[in-house]
């Protein structure tokens, strides 16, 4: 059943691994003369090691801007990651049977961990992961617009697994050649990891699919619900994208965002064919001359309307960041206090 989901990403991920193995061998020379000499030997080593492919280390000289580049990439990620947990966390305790509650724990679990290893890499870029919860907190600093939409039925579990994770994927896997070395690290087992997290969605809607009349349409209405929201967490498309040029040019990113998200929209078209269930876009076809579907974009006044913090669940999932935040505080200062009387 699985056979036919995320045709080759898996492959991707596998070689963006060995790439790295390869890269942290290369040895682009100067970097001691450019940690002695003024600005200008400095950027030309860093232009050196985008050039080779080699990664850029926490140890070395980097421009400011791709410094902050980097901290709004991570964070905002990291950040999407740990509100993510809330749109399925709601399903935990109404999962239909003992099985599928359990595999909805653990992937709710992993959730927190990507979190956890994308703060883990902005820190490496001398911000701390205080600094950065603060900023969310203070609504500073964004997360994916999609956890802003809520999960009505359990059949939102499937589409979340199969569309929200598999956009994640299609958008990640490139990451996983990122320049910044921490962050390439982060997103191969981030990757791996969403690749399961895939799956199981689109075995949840593979059941329901072929279950009773009403488990389908239950199905089928997830997918309407949460097609469109999920082709916007590419971004604006790219007359729009304010940073792609730039760190595209850094190989930050890799694809553009309307090249991913037709790279998407292809692979699901062709695994709705395997769940027996329709996309909802009547204007979705095949184009022979591109070599690709024609589709009708998502509402990009919407996406920027949720990105500002007008979607259907941004004050609900901020109260609920807020109060979580605050209810830990002990368990902060607990482990605060442990790690200070362990000290030699
Ligand atoms: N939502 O110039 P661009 C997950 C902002 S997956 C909110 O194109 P960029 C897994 C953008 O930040 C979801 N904001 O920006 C999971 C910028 O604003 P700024 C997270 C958005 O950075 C699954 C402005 O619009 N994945 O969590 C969105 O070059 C299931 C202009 O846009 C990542 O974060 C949006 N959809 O490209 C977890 C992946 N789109 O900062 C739980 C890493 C754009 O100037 C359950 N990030 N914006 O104020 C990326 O690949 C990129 O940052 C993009 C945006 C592609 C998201």
């Amino acid at each position: 059943m699985y056979g036919n989901d995320i045709p080759g990403l898996l492959g991707e991920v596998e070689a963006a691994e060995v790439a790295l193995r390869a890269a942290a061998d290369r040895q682009v020379g100067g970097r001691e003369q450019a940690e002695l000499g003024g600005a200008e030997q400095s950027q030309a080593y860093f232009d050196a090691v985008i050039d080779a492919d080699q990664k850029v280390e926490p140890r070395d000289w980097m421009p400011d801007s791709y410094r902050k580049t980097l901290i709004r990439q991570i964070a905002q990620h990291a950040h999407s990651e740990i509100i993510g947990m809330q749109p399925e966390g709601n399903w935990i305790s109404r999962a239909p049977s003992l099985k599928r509650k359990a595999i909805l724990l653990a992937k709710v679990q992993d959730e927190a961990g990507h979190g956890l290893y994308l703060y883990a890499a902005a820190e490496t870029l001398g911000v701390s992961r205080d600094e950065l919860v603060n900023l969310l907190l203070e609504g500073r600093q964004k997360y994916s617009s999609i956890f802003n939409y809520p999960t009505l039925t359990w059949a939102d579990v499937g589409a979340i697994g199969w569309l929200v994770d598999g956009a994640a994927i299609v958008n990640q896997v490139p990451l996983c050649r990122c320049s910044y070395g921490p962050y390439a690290r982060a997103m191969i087992r981030i990757c791996k990891e969403e690749s399961f997290h895939q799956r199981q969605g689109f075995e949840i809607l593979h059941t329901l699919a072929h279950g009773t009349q009403g488990q389908r349409a239950m199905a089928q209405d997830a997918i309407d619900r949460w097609w469109f929201p999920s082709l916007a967490m590419f971004g604006p498309p790219d007359t729009d994208s304010t940073h792609s040029e730039q760190s595209m040019a850094w190989k930050i990113k890799r694809f553009s965002n309307d090249d991913l998200r037709q790279r998407f929209v292809d692979m699901c078209v062709q695994q709705a064919g395997v769940l027996g269930l329709a996309l909802p876009d009547p204007d979705l076809r095949w184009n022979e001359e591109r070599g690709a579907h024609d589709y009708t974009q998502p509402d990009y006044e919407e996406l920027m309307r949720v990105i500002k913090g007008d979607g259907p669940g941004n004050r609900q999932r901020m109260a609920h960041r807020r109060r979580a935040h605050a209810d830990g505080a002990w368990v902060r200062e607990a482990a605060a206090a442990y790690a200070k009387k362990a000290k030699p």
